[in-house]
């Protein structure tokens, strides 16, 4: 099957009870029980849910894995992952990525005695140089949030394996209509499912997707025994998001073509970061390992002025100063006060996360209309 038919079919089977196209919501905690154990596979909802069930084997089948995970956040998904490791473990991550998984690691799981290396890996041999006895998994963020680094995961992925580390590769910016990286050799797949998954912004909801008998279930394992499970109503509303996903990317990319562009060619624009560029340096990689580009990217106006950068996020009206990204409608976000304020400012400043850095989500509204906000704000 292929991946536009997968949005809409992939795992999907009819409700048995009356044939229902989509899951109903099974709003339940329990299942009634004719005899102890006697029940027809569901017994709890933190557990089991029919209605999350679905959307797991959804999951599972647009990332081409065998089973997929769904929890309350994108957060408690990666929280799951690291739960594999136990203390005196170390883990290498990408330098550049989400501020709150960067706050996860370093002030959650650093006190249970994880050790966490945050490097650059655009060059994929620089985590050799990191690897010791200790070592169990890397964590790659590719496009980074909000720098669109490029991370070769094939070229990562020849390292763990030769190392026996786990790789988990965080989707949420290509989602799997642009990459799929279980098919690239990683072990892990995350989403924050809140994005481009869900698609409307109303939804908050994490993922993981395997392809490995054991790893599903320990984690499954984890998923029931940490309980950071996500409702049958979030569950029934991002299975809808699915099954337009590769539609709604597509026009996410096309417009975030037409937006780098524009900005590229801005006289008060500093610097685009987007991996459709010629100049982006590992444009060659995004080409190999993407369908195309996605529809974020950040910028950088002239002077690296923290006072423009904020004039801009205030005028614009359609581009809406939020958290998040990823929905139907397009966001802009100062990732240095608002998603990576939880990263020092020095740390963050190292991979390019400015005071004066401004980052876009690309909505699929008629790109006139962006253009023209875009104009006006930035003057
Ligand atoms: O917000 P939550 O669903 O818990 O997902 C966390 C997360 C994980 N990974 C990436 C790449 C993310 O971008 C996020 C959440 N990011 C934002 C809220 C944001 O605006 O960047």
């Amino acid at each position: 099957m292929k991946f536009n038919t997968k949005t809409i079919h992939g795992g999907q089977e009819h409700d048995p009870a009356y044939g229902a196209v989509m899951p109903p919501i099974y709003q339940t905690s329990t299942y009634a029980q004719n005899t102890p154990g006697g029940h027809k596979g569901y017994e709890y909802s933190r557990t089991h849910n029919p209605t999350r069930h679905a959307l797991e084997k959804a999951f599972a089948s647009i990332e081409n894995g065998t089973h997929g995970l769904a929890f309350g956040s994108g957060l408690a998904a990666i929280d799951a992952v690291m739960k594999l490791l136990k203390p005196g473990d170390e883990v290498i991550s990408t330098n550049d990525l989400y501020g709150g998984t960067y706050r996860l690691f370093t002030k959650i799981f650093e006190d249970f005695g994880i050790k966490f290396h945050f490097i650059g890996m655009e060059n994929s041999k620089n985590i050799t140089q990191y690897i010791n006895a200790n070592t169990k998994l890397v964590w790659v963020e590719t496009p980074t949030n909000p720098m669109l680094n490029i991370i070769d995961i094939k070229g990562i992925a020849q390292i763990t394996k030769a190392h026996k580390l786990l790789l988990a590769v965080d989707n949420t910016f290509a989602t799997p209509y642009l990459q799929r990286p279980l098919d690239l050799g990683a072990d892990i797949v995350m989403h924050s499912a809140t994005k481009y998954m869900g698609g409307h912004s109303d939804v908050v909801m994490g993922a993981l997707v395997v392809k490995d008998n054991a790893i599903a279930e320990r984690l499954y394992f984890i998923q029931n025994a940490s309980g950071a499970v996500c409702g049958p109503q979030d569950s029934f509303l991002v299975l809808r998001g699915i099954k337009t996903l590769h539609v709604r990317m597509q026009r996410h990319c096309e417009n975030g073509k037409a937006v780098a562009q524009f900005l590229a060619s801005h006289p008060k624009v500093e610097q685009v970061y987007w991996p459709g560029f010629e100049s982006h340096p590992n444009h060659h990689i995004a080409k190999q390992q993407m369908d195309d580009f996605g529809g974020m990217l950040s910028f950088t106006s002239k002077g690296n002025d923290y006072d423009a950068a904020i004039k801009i996020v205030e005028k614009l009206k359609i581009f809406t100063l939020a958290e998040s990204l990823g929905g139907v409608e397009s966001l802009s976000g100062h990732p240095a006060s608002m998603t990576h304020a939880s990263i020092p400012k020095e740390e963050r400043e190292k991979t390019g996360v400015v005071d004066s850095l401004i980052r876009l989500s690309v909505g699929i509204e008629d790109i006139d209309d962006l253009l023209a906000d875009l104009k006006q704000a930035i003057g």
